[in-house]
């Protein structure tokens, strides 16, 4: 397993709509086992493919909570089933957006269809912080961000907070 290398906002790459992913073969899992890794060493709950690059269909997550067991997944071509009416408002961040934190409003509960690490289609309901990270999640494979829920105004400044810091991770390089 390796680190990738996690895009910051803002980057064309982070803004695309994601390509389905074919056939589950050795390089994918590789993908997916270093987006693990590469997830736990930052860390997150959760990375969506666009944020190391690839612009895949796919997403890993983990939102066990900290005490409990490591609970890794890995989720293909998801797509969501149901969502519910009732929705929930979540402080939510983003690896690609280090350092803020905004409240998004969502469904609260998701079902989601997606092909599991073994390519066997499998349908599963969320509900909680796994709801609010499936739904972030599958948004990045859309090309959106969490930022785009807020106003023009926040998001402008968010974003020019992120120029300065890319242009001083560079300067550091
Ligand atoms: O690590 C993450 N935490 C998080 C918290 C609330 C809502 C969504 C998330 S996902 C984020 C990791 C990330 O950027 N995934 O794309
Ligand atoms: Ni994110």
């Amino acid at each position: 397993m390796s680190l990738r290398k996690i895009l910051l906002h803002p980057d064309p790459r982070l803004k695309k709509a994601c390509e389905p992913v074919g056939d589950i073969d050795a390089g994918l899992r590789k993908l997916a086992d270093d987006m693990l890794e590469t997830m736990y060493d930052a860390p997150g709950v959760g990375l969506a493919a666009p944020q190391v690059g690839k612009v895949l269909r796919l997403f890993v997550m983990d939102f066990s909570a900290k005490e409990s067991e490591p609970d890794p997944r890995v989720l293909f071509n998801p797509r969501f089933s149901w969502l519910s009416e009732e929705l929930n408002t979540h402080e939510e961040g983003c690896l690609s957006i280090p350092d803020i934190y905004e409240d998004v409003t969502r469904s609260e509960r998701v079902r989601m269809v997606y092909q599991n690490i073994d390519g066997v289609e499998v349908e599963e309901e969320f509900e909680g912080l796994g709801a609010t990270c499936v739904q972030h999640e599958l948004d990045h494979l859309d090309g959106k961000l969490f930022i785009d829920y807020l106003s023009a105004i926040k998001r402008g400044m968010i974003t020019k907070k992120m120029k300065k810091l890319k242009k001083e991770l560079a300067r550091d390089t």
